[in-house]
């Protein structure tokens, strides 16, 4: 059901403290929330979260070959979906519900690429912003105000939240099961979205529960000198998925890990009801020096 709030964007500026989350906030021990959160409920009910644009080192050397060249990589700021699209948001916005596992508060998945991108540019449209992609050449807009997936390098961000290990909390998995489900803890299926400890950007079940569709093109290697809020090849047949899922082995689920799918892949047959998304936003003004 979608709940509409009342005319302009809340803005709910707090000191890490945001009702169901404090209690998980407390025991994450191993991540310290690094400013006060900026958090905004969109006009159809989303909760998304401000991440303040940075550099930080992109990528892996210890694993895939795709995961490499290793580079300093800059992002400006942008509004992120706090959790993964439920299916209640998803149906709310559609009208459907392609799930396997149905729950209103799980997130959606069996959802292809292109079914992202087409809830993308209904939420955008629904709440009256301009939608970022062109249905037919799958182009995206990234100067348009509406939904959009985020580029790898946003997701690995807001991921990495900060840290430059292999994991948000660390390099090694023993404290996965607090941060994500995976194929140890989750007993085979979904879970309801924000029932682990966030990162330290306030955003959760990034490592773990269901894949993430992110809109980049997918590539064996990284461009090495795409630098500043790079965006990836600009042809290709797969598009990239990142985080792991309930299905994955915690190596998958490391912060610079990639996996790929074709864009509109979306039958039920291995992996798609483990893929899911969650969306982004530009963030007019946000690195602007007079609100640094
Ligand atoms: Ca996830």
């Amino acid at each position: 059901m979608q709940r509409i709030v009342i005319s302009s964007i809340i803005v709910i500026v707090c000191t890490g403290i945001i009702s169901c989350s404090s209690k998980k906030q407390q025991e994450t021990s191993a991540v310290t929330s690094p400013t006060p959160l900026m958090v905004t409920t969109t006009k159809t009910g989303i909760v998304m979260v401000l991440i303040k644009g940075g550099e930080f080192m992109m990528g892996s050397s210890k694993y895939s070959n795709d995961e490499q060249p290793v580079r300093k990589v800059r992002v400006d700021s942008f509004w992120m979906d706090r959790f993964e699209v439920t299916q209640k948001a998803y149906n709310a916005i559609t009208g459907k519900n392609p799930s396997k596992t149905r729950d209103p508060d799980f997130p959606v998945e069996q959802v292809s690429w292109y079914d992202a991108i087409t809830y993308c540019n209904m939420r955008s449209i629904r709440e009256g912003l301009k939608p970022c992609y062109n249905l037919e050449t799958l182009e995206c807009d990234f100067d348009a105000d509406g939904y959009r997936l985020p580029t790898e390098a946003e997701w690995e961000y807001a991921c990495r939240a900060g840290s430059s290990s292999e994991f948000t909390f660390g390099d090694k998995e023993d404290d996965l099961y607090r941060y994500g489900w995976y194929k140890r803890n989750s007993g085979g299926t979904p879970h309801k979205v924000g029932q682990l400890s966030p990162n330290a950007f306030g955003l959760y079940d990034m490592h773990g529960n269901v894949w993430e569709w992110c809109n980049d093109i997918y590539t064996n290697q990284y461009i090495a000198d795409e630098l500043v809020n790079p965006r990836g090849p600009k042809s290709g047949n797969k598009r990239v998925l990142r985080g792991g899922s309930w299905n994955s082995e915690s190596m998958e689920c490391r912060a610079a890990a990639r996996h790929s799918e074709n864009a509109k892949f979306a039958d039920v047959c291995f992996g798609a009801d483990a893929y899911g998304f969650r969306c982004v936003r530009k963030a007019n003004g946000a690195d602007d020096k007079k609100n640094n």
